[in-house]
């Protein structure tokens, strides 16, 4: 004889902690319960994208790729170009690992289309 849930369990606090989805199973007898049993999906990793600074580079290219690629107004993005001019790199976003590459690759054709030699890299968070 199987346990017979009323409710879905809640939510865990920690998205780290083993999550229990409530399965459609049939009883055999053709009654349909909801077993518990854990959860197999893991949030996906993200990586963030880094872009470095070089001595050739101009600001205004990099303002311009960071808003054109990251989405950024042009305020943020000469925050961030300043950012990576004065620390030597800065994180320009945050997203999937195929995101990610796609990110570098679009910044890293841009930049050799215009002839420039800006480095840009994706590296997983935690
Ligand atoms: N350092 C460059 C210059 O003085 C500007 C620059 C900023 C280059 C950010 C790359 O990722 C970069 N022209």
């Amino acid at each position: 004889m199987k346990f017979m849930a009323t409710k879905p369990p809640k939510t865990p606090a920690s998205p780290s902690t083993p999550t229990y989805k409530p399965q459609k199973v049939d009883d055999e007898g053709g009654a349909v319960v909801l077993e518990r049993r854990p959860q197999k999906t893991k949030p996906p990793q993200m990586h963030q994208v880094v872009v470095l600074n070089d001595d050739y580079t101009p600001m205004e290219f990099v303002v311009m790729v960071i808003q054109e690629f990251f989405n950024k107004d042009r305020e943020t993005a000469t925050q961030i170009m300043l950012k990576i001019h004065l620390d030597g790199k800065g994180v320009c976003g945050v997203f999937s690992k195929d995101v990610a590459a796609t990110k570098v690759d679009q910044v890293t054709e841009a930049a050799r289309k215009h002839g420039h030699p800006l480095q840009c890299l994706s590296e997983p968070l935690e």
